[in-house]
């Protein structure tokens, strides 16, 4: 998709500048007692998932923008998780939705293997009605008060683990809309009860090697009452189900303000941290792109993670989920798998030993600027160094667009027109 020769040409120009850069920098980081090779070692060893539904335009409640060259279907959307991998190096597998992403699970497979892409955790959706469904689920689906709507919505959810596991996926993400638009309009307590009662039959249907995860949200499409609203109801279901179900982490699914690195240390100590939905927001969901508008929270979530990495049986889904409305997707995914990594690289070089001594001795002035000078440090030329050994692009996005692959998809991918609004 992406021509080698072409990585290849554009990092020669780059290659004499990202040697420098990462000297000066293996300096500087030697002077701290930092070795920047372990480092450069993490970042290499690091992989985001893409989300399949992430490579088209999104969309707004109000419209949707398509751009060039959309995706018409999930090989087009693999077409392009494969180039934001071979650019960034960054992106091994692929997060699917069904029934958004549903095709026979050998095509998936070998066309996945083709572009040396993995699958990470399937998303099941009963959030929309389909087209040829019997219930709807206005209503609710997985909490619905009518037993044939739920049973509906926990066979969808068996079939996507079925899918998954043809496919190579070891996980299913949960995300329900159900709740309520009133107060009185339900029952707090019936409407959880029977979202258990659903979740614990899709429990039961999970591979001996599967896990289950939750995704709480705070609001919306429910603007009163939503059922999984917060990380204290997702611990209590993760709790309830047992040890093979999670909770995942959407950092848009929070109130403004709230501290999301704190939930992230508690669901971790209580063994119940399964993953994340990387995105950045201001105001709600808003599904902005990963550290543009407040990267200093991605890398205090980071910075718990490291703090707690050899926690026994930590093993993390790292997702991206997010919307793409006025920019080309494959650049913002790019972009964004490369901000959590960065993210992650600063909270690694963090001096934990000296940030423990301050924190023995209540030094807060100190323990704060040792924090801070992790994410104060440019580790940029480790990142593109660590591109660089691996055959990815130095300048993913200005190699992309050296290569012409937006235009040339354009011509085999007709036009998509207008479209309404509505994808979460
Ligand atoms: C809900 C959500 C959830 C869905 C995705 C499309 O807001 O974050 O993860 O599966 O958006
Ligand atoms: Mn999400
Ligand atoms: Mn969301």
């Amino acid at each position: 998709m992406i021509d080698k020769n072409l990585i290849e040409a554009q990092n020669a120009a780059l290659a004499g500048a990202v040697q420098d850069d990462y000297a000066a920098l293996g300096a500087k980081l030697a002077r701290r007692g930092v070795d920047i090779e372990t480092l450069t070692a993490r970042a290499d060893a690091f992989g985001v998932a893409v989300p399949s539904w992430g490579t088209g335009t999104g969309g707004t409640r109000f419209a949707r923008f398509p751009g060039e060259g959309e995706p018409r279907n999930i090989f087009d959307k693999l077409d392009d998780c494969g180039v934001i991998h071979a650019l960034t190096g960054a992106t091994p597998t692929v997060s699917l939705h069904i029934p958004w992403d549903k095709a026979p699970a050998a095509d998936l497979k070998a066309k996945a293997q083709s572009l040396g892409l993995g699958f990470d955790a399937m998303n099941s959706n009963t959030f929309q009605d389909q087209p040829d469904q019997a219930h709807s689920y206005k209503f609710g689906s997985l909490s619905h008060t009518d037993k044939a709507t739920r049973q509906q919505a926990i066979d969808h959810n068996l079939e996507c683990i079925e899918i998954g596991e043809s496919i190579g996926s070891k996980a299913l993400t949960v995300w329900i809309g159900d709740g309520s638009n009133f107060p009185g309009q339900t029952s707090f307590t019936a409407q959880f009860d029977r979202y258990l009662d659903s979740l614990k039959a899709i429990y039961g249907g999970l591979p001996a090697d599967w896990r289950v995860f939750s995704e709480h949200k705070m609001y919306e499409p429910a603007f009163y009452s939503t059922v999984v609203q917060d990380w204290g109801t997702n611990l209590m279901i993760a709790q309830e189900l047992g040890p093979k179900a999670q909770c995942l982490v959407d950092l848009g699914h929070h109130a403004p303000n709230v501290n999301i690195e704190m939930i992230v240390a508690r669901l971790v100590r209580a063994g119940k941290l399964g993953g994340f939905h990387f995105n950045d927001s201001k105001y709600g969901d808003d599904d902005l792109d990963s550290g543009t508008i407040d990267p200093f929270r991605l890398f205090l979530v980071f910075n718990e993670l490291v703090e707690l990495e050899n926690t026994p049986g930590l093993d993390l889904a790292h997702m991206i989920d997010q919307s793409h409305n006025v920019t080309d997707p494959i650049e913002s995914l790019m972009i964004s798998a490369m901000q959590i990594e960065r993210a992650y690289i600063q909270a690694a070089l963090v001096d934990r030993a000296a940030l423990e001594g301050y924190r023995a001795s209540n030094d807060a002035l100190m323990a704060s600027a040792t924090l801070r000078a992790g994410f104060q440090t440019d580790v940029e030329p480790i990142l593109a160094m660590a591109r660089l050994r691996k055959g990815a692009a130095v300048d993913p996005v200005a190699t992309y667009r050296a290569s012409g692959y937006r235009a040339k998809v354009a011509a085999v991918r007709p036009r998509v027109t207008g479209g309404g609004g509505g994808i979460v």
